[in-house]
């Protein structure tokens, strides 16, 4: 494809999620895969552009609650065409050990974390995603349950980023914080917050969060 008609395909990408065209989110990103695009490009690009844009619009006051929904619901639905395809991405053929996401209680953003999952599962982990709002008390008991290697954590909310600091407390009282890597991500958080709580580290996109990882588990492919 042609470097033009790229940007104006990635950009009406960008304009369907900030406009809240679910339709047209879901039209472009099964194009994308049709034409073989890069499905990083895409969704960084692309999708990811319009969200930041609406999130941008909302806070400055010119979007509201309800254009804020239409935006991540086709963000959303361009999220769910495009996970499957990334799973299969070259990374996804090594086994590289399990990985639990969540998004904490009380917190329903479940964009950010869909695509981590999505990057680590093209990376070669196999993902436990326990979801959005997740219970302290389910993340304890999957931890205890699954054994993974790492456990990561999302927050969106200035009120929601202490559950992060709750769980790892929780893994302490339970004693298995030294069986699990914590890494914690979503706007408030930062490599301070992480530090602060006793996580094992904090990233603040996805790509970096798969870098994490491998860092963390001594990767170095
Ligand atoms: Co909400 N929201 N929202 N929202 N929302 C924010 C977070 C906000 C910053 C908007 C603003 O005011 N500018 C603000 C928080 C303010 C604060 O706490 N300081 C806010 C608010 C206030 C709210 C409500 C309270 C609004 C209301 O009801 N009055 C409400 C809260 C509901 C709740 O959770 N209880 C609410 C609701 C919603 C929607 C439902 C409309 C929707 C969420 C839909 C969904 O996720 N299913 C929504 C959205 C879309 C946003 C913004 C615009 C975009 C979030 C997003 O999906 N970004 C957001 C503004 C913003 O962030 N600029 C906002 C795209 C996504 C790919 O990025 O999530 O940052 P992000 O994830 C990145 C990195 O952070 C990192 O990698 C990801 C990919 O690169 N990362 C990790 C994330 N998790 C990681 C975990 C890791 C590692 C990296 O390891 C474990």
């Amino acid at each position: 494809m042609q470097d033009l008609v790229k940007d104006a395909f990635i950009d009406k990408m960008r304009m369907a999620v900030l406009e809240g065209e679910e339709d047209e989110a879901v039209t472009m990103a099964k194009k994308a895969i049709d034409e073989g695009m890069d499905l990083v490009t895409v969704m960084n690009e692309g999708f990811l552009a319009g969200i930041r844009e609406a999130g941008e619009l909302y806070a400055a006051g010119d979007y509201y609650l309800p254009e804020l929904v239409c935006s991540a619901d086709a963000m959303k639905a361009a999220l769910a065409v495009l996970d499957p395809e990334m799973r299969k991405l070259p990374g996804g053929v090594k086994s590289s050990g399990k990985i639990i996401l969540a998004t904490v209680k009380g917190d329903i953003h479940d964009i950010g974390k869909t695509i981590v999952g999505a990057m680590m599962t093209a990376s070669g982990y196999e993902v436990i995603d326990l979801g959005a709002d997740v219970d302290n008390s389910v993340v304890i008991q999957s931890v205890i349950a699954q054994e993974p290697l790492i456990l990561g954590l999302s927050a969106l909310l200035t009120t929601t980023m202490n559950e992060q600091k709750h769980i790892i407390d929780s893994l302490i009282e339970n004693g298995f914080r030294s069986k699990v890597k914590v890494i914690v991500g979503g706007a408030p958080a930062s490599h301070e917050w992480a530090r602060k709580i006793g996580a094992d580290g904090y990233s603040d996109n996805a790509m970096d969060a798969v870098r994490l990882v491998n860092g963390l588990l001594g990767r170095t492919d």
